[in-house]
């Protein structure tokens, strides 16, 4: 079968990158390479700036509703591809293909179709300064902006950023993850078919430290969101510090589930089933630290490891419940961090190796779902972020120990509390250090709310307004009357 040549997207058109290197991208699930991607440099980067200058103008000052409707054309033109682009992620991620299309790619549709109208429902502020006069604020976009996006929720992220960008009137030049790059190259095939705007959406694909780094290292770029690891988010913050740049940064997480003796036992293990091994635990809001109360431990574990064993690994193709992790590399890190585990006196109550399907996977990247137990709260397994199918168990005995263990990672980006008391529900919410918080559930996600985590998880906050705030420059005019 011959190689899928992915192409840099500048200025409307379709390229390769200048220097004609490229990069091989390979499918987690065969270990197979079936693409091949620009291993672009700033050479690439200059010219996506550039294009993004011309277009800023024109794109900045549109109709409201023009806008809206090109943001609603890109939206349209994913969905009337819906199988392809379905296909294309589970292909470039190992995810299973009801996942990307139970998630991944309709989240990428709202995504635009969100931002599109929130646009025209953003409202300006005004001041009144009693006496004197009214101030108001002008929200003008910021011109050239940077987006770049990691590789576990591909076109999901990678949207999340561009969409409010382009909603806001910027001009975009953006990195999607150079493990992960198909489905932001058929972004731009659409962006092509729907004959988007030249410029206005400049797409450069490569590695991190070449064209991640050239854009968020050039001067014209006016504001960086970076989602991915926390050491990368720490190199690009320093470099935008030292330009005074806006920077929103989402990184990692070791999010904890807890889970009080009050709790709905059945729905606690249901939920906790899809919040350690949904995507094969590689969402930065899986929760990877579950904490359950010493007097009803026993009875979650046990019925929690019967549905572990039962959930299904192998070919993304089919009905299974875990698809392949994201690359080989990857895959040796979260082996190594079981093997850690072990190390540090864990118990591997079930899973703990790689899996070998037979057949069209055989060389695949694949882990079975992993418990461990036995481990204290402060050890490396229990603080540094695995991202895999790796999960957890700990008992605690007073609501005051599992808040304690539950802070106790550098990390703060989401939390699942369980229980039926209302009252010990948002007292928990209150003091747990994390930008998001879900009572009896995980992962619900109303795209209006503040997303972002405190710590090293992150600065700043998505969704909603927030993002619609970072991608704008508030200017206060008063008038004195
Ligand atoms: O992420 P990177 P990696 C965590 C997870 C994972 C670890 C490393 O624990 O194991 O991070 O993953 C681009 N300047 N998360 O190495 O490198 C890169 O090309 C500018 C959590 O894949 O941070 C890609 O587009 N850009 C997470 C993006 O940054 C640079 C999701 C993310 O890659 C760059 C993914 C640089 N110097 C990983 N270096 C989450 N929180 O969702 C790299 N990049």
């Amino acid at each position: 079968m011959s190689l899928i040549q992915i192409q840099n997207y500048i200025n409307g058109n379709l390229v390769d990158a200048i220097s004609g290197n490229a990069l091989s991208n390979v499918n987690p699930a065969t270990g197979e390479i079936f693409a091949m991607i620009p291993d672009s440099d700033s050479a690439d980067v200059l010219e996506a700036i550039e294009a993004a200058k011309c277009a800023q103008a024109d794109w900045s000052n549109m109709p409201m509703e023009t806008r809206f409707d090109w943001i609603m054309k890109i939206a349209n033109g994913i969905q009337a591809r819906f199988d392809e682009f379905v296909l294309a992620e589970s292909t470039d991620n190992g995810k299973p293909t009801w996942l990307a299309a139970q998630s991944d790619i309709p989240r990428a549709i709202s995504n635009f179709k969100f931002f599109a109208s929130a646009q025209m429902n953003f409202p300006s502020e005004s001041h009144h300064t009693p006496g004197q006069g009214l101030n108001y604020t002008l929200r003008r976009p910021l011109g050239v902006v940077g987006c770049i996006s990691p590789w576990n929720l591909p076109l999901y992220l990678f949207s999340w950023k561009i969409a409010p960008a382009l909603a806001a009137g910027n001009t975009v030049v953006a990195k999607p993850s150079e493990i992960t790059p198909y489905t932001s190259y058929l972004l731009s095939t659409v962006c092509k078919e729907i004959d988007f705007p030249k410029g206005v959406l400049n797409v450069v694909h490569g590695l991190g430290a070449k064209v991640g780094q050239a854009i968020v290292e050039h001067k014209d770029i006016k504001a960086v969101a970076f989602t991915g690891g926390t050491q990368t988010g720490r190199i690009i913050n320093e470099i935008c510090a030292r330009q005074f740049k806006k920077v929103s940064l989402e990184l990692g997480g070791k999010n904890p589930n807890i889970i009080f003796d009050d709790a709905n036992l059945e729905e606690a293990v249901d939920t906790t089933i899809r919040s350690s091994f949904n995507n094969q635990g590689q969402i930065c809001l899986c929760g990877s630290r579950i904490f359950v109360q010493e007097s009803i431990y026993e009875a979650f574990k046990s019925l929690f490891i019967k549905r572990v064993e039962a959930l299904t690994v192998g070919d993304p193709y089919t009905d299974i419940n875990l698809g392949a992790v994201v690359s080989q590399d990857h895959q040796q890190k979260i082996l190594s961090y079981i093997q850690l585990a072990k190390e540090e006196g864990g118990t591997i109550l079930t899973g703990g190796e790689a899996f070998h399907p037979e057949g069209r996977c055989k060389n695949g990247f694949f882990i079975k779902p992993t418990v461990i137990e036995g481990l204290s709260h402060l050890c490396r397994v229990n603080q540094e972020e695995i991202f895999g199918p790796v999960v957890t168990l700990t008992p605690f005995k007073s609501e005051v120990y599992a808040i304690e263990m539950a802070n106790s990672t550098p990390y703060g980006l989401a939390c699942s509390i369980w229980t039926q008391d209302v009252k010990k529900a948002h007292q928990v919410a209150e003091q747990i250090e994390s930008g998001i918080v879900w009572i009896n559930t995980w992962m619900v996600r109303d795209l209006r709310t503040p997303f972002g985590g405190m710590k090293e998880s992150g600065m700043g906050r998505e969704g909603g307004f927030e993002a619609m705030r970072f991608f704008t420059e508030p200017k206060n005019v008063f008038v004195k009357y």
